[in-house]
């Protein structure tokens, strides 16, 4: 089976599949597009206009990340969710969530004024406030098992660890369990790899591009 991965480097979605396809070990290919100019082709198989998408022997197209994982997840051996439903079911409830703290990093970096940018901090504060009551012991998600919730956090604690230095932002030091969860999952090679090595220069674009607020913190 052909996988290619339809992507830009800044996206944090995109990187819980690239996290996925390492972890696995899964053969594939990195087609990276300019979401500011995508071409026509993109627009063909797209049909929201947006990255990840996982396209399987040049022809089917898949997209949302939870759901390209899954499906990597399928394809080889070792399954990256828990085998019980039950357990499944709240692992893919989380993973849901964490797409708004995602969503959340970006709009942290492209908040026009200092009230915006204080209360997506203080957004994305709460919600992994909300996280922090459900984990466990660690060192991840599901206890001492890599899972794809794992994956589908990862980005976002990259883009809090760029955050530190970048921004002098520290949003999990006050919260001890999601500190351990993100110090554990940075330091997994899968991880480290999908984070490519021009990111906070990226965000720091981003921010100037769109005169943000946050370029009064760089
Ligand atoms: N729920 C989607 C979100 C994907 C997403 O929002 N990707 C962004 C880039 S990080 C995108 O393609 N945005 C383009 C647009 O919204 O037009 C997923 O999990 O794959």
């Amino acid at each position: 089976m052909q996988l290619e991965l339809i992507s830009t480097r800044r996206c944090p979605f995109v990187q819980r599949s690239v996290i996925t396809l390492n972890h696995k070990g899964i053969e594939h290919q990195m087609t990276f597009i300019d979401l500011d100019d995508p071409p026509d082709w993109f627009h063909d198989i797209s049909p929201f206009g947006k990255v990840p998408l996982l396209r399987v022997d040049n022809d089917a197209v898949i997209f949302e990340s939870a759901v390209i994982n899954e499906f990597l997840d399928d394809i080889t051996p070792g399954q990256l969710h828990p085998a019980d439903p039950l357990q499944r079911a709240i692992n893919k409830s989380w993973i849901e969530f964490g797409g708004s703290c995602c969503s959340l990093t970006f709009q942290i970096m492209v908040a026009p004024d200092q009230q915006s940018f204080a209360s997506q901090v203080a957004e994305l504060s709460a919600n992994l406030g909300r996280v922090e009551a459900v984990l466990g012991d660690g060192p991840f998600f599901n206890g001492s098992e890599f899972a794809l919730i794992d994956a589908a956090y990862a980005p976002i604690f990259i883009r809090l660890d760029i955050f530190r230095d970048l921004l002098d932002l520290h949003i999990t030091d006050a919260l001890p369990k999601v500190h351990d969860w993100q110090e554990n999952l940075l330091a997994l090679p899968e991880v480290q790899a999908a984070r490519v090595p021009e990111l906070a220069d990226l965000f720091r674009q981003l921010i100037s591009s769109r005169n943000a607020y946050a370029q009064a913190r760089l």
